[in-house]
């Protein structure tokens, strides 16, 4: 597929004013889809954050594979990256909360010990488009300030909430990364949504699906679209033009691609990991 390539101006302007904050800021939260943990990690932010105190955050974990999301999150504690999972659209998500007081614990003692008391915690959100910044920021406050969508580019200035006396949080727009250096990036992003829908080939984003899921859990292909095994052996190409068909759409298959693309991102396959957890944890930002 052609390089998805591309990074318009208010991007640059955003990581600009990333910079600008750091040292406003105690500890960032760094948010990451789970079911592509690394591939959806702005490699410019976290240069940025190399040295600040951060806490991964690993969004929609009901949409991704529970058990290579807790597989994620053990890997980066392990590398010495403070990681959470959760699911904003549900349960309580004072988990975050506790486990940036105790990353902060330090520090909080050692301005209380400068006679510094009622003490603020000032955090901000960082992620790429429709990670689900401004949703967990929204729970947090326990208000819904900051406009959420599901499409990339919603928010488009910074913003800061305040949760009660004690925390204060800034909400950013998304930022992506000027050129993905492999071509399986940008595919996996924008499977999930984070890429503008205009900007990619519906078509090679399904391919690659198909190619995933048949891999993965080709149950889920034979359940819900009635392919049987013999038919997942053909080239993927071939089973793209099934589904067309199967779907109704006659060859339209960008029509078809369109539909699975939807279909995969609201969960109707199940729950999915495209990133493997590497065995190698060098790998990893130290
Ligand atoms: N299933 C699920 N959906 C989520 C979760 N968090 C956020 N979303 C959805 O993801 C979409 C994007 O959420 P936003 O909070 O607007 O994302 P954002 O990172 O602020 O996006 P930009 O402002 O465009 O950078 C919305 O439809 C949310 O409902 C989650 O944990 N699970
Ligand atoms: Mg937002």
């Amino acid at each position: 597929m052609a390089t998805i390539q591309w990074f318009p101006g208010h991007m640059a302007k955003a990581l600009r004013q990333v910079k600008e904050n750091l040292k406003a800021v105690d500890v960032v939260l760094e948010l990451v889809d789970a079911r592509l943990p690394e591939s959806s990690r702005n490699p410019q932010l976290a240069e940025l954050l190399n040295d600040k105190m951060s806490l991964l955050v690993l969004t929609k974990m009901d949409l991704a594979d529970s058990k290579q999301t807790k597989a994620w999150v053990n890997y980066y504690e392990s590398c010495g990256q403070p990681a959470i999972a959760v699911n904003s659209n549900q349960g309580a998500l004072k988990i975050i909360e506790k486990k940036l007081m105790s990353m902060l614990a330090d520090k909080i003692a050692k301005r209380q010990a400068r006679g510094i008391n009622n003490q603020t915690i000032r955090a901000m959100c960082v992620g790429i488009p429709n990670v689900g910044k401004s949703t967990l920021l929204n729970r947090l406050v326990k208000k819904n300030v900051a406009q959420v969508g599901n499409k990339p580019g919603v928010t488009k200035s910074q913003q800061w909430l305040k949760a009660g006396k004690e925390l204060q949080l800034l909400d950013t727009p998304g930022v992506l990364w000027p050129k993905f250096e492999d071509e399986l990036v940008g595919k996996k992003l924008a499977l999930t949504g984070a890429i503008k829908d205009t900007l990619y080939h519906k078509d090679d984003v399904a391919l690659y699906a198909l190619e995933h899921f048949i891999a993965t859990n080709p149950g889920a292909l034979t359940e819900r679209y009635r392919l049987t095994q013999q038919q997942l052996q053909e080239p993927v190409v071939d089973i793209l033009l099934m589904l067309t068909q199967k779907f109704g759409f006659k060859d339209d298959y960008e029509r078809a691609s369109e539909r699975l693309i939807i279909e995969i991102r609201k969960g109707k396959l199940g729950c999915y990991t495209l990133d493997k957890v590497p065995v190698n944890a060098s790998k990893l930002k130290d």
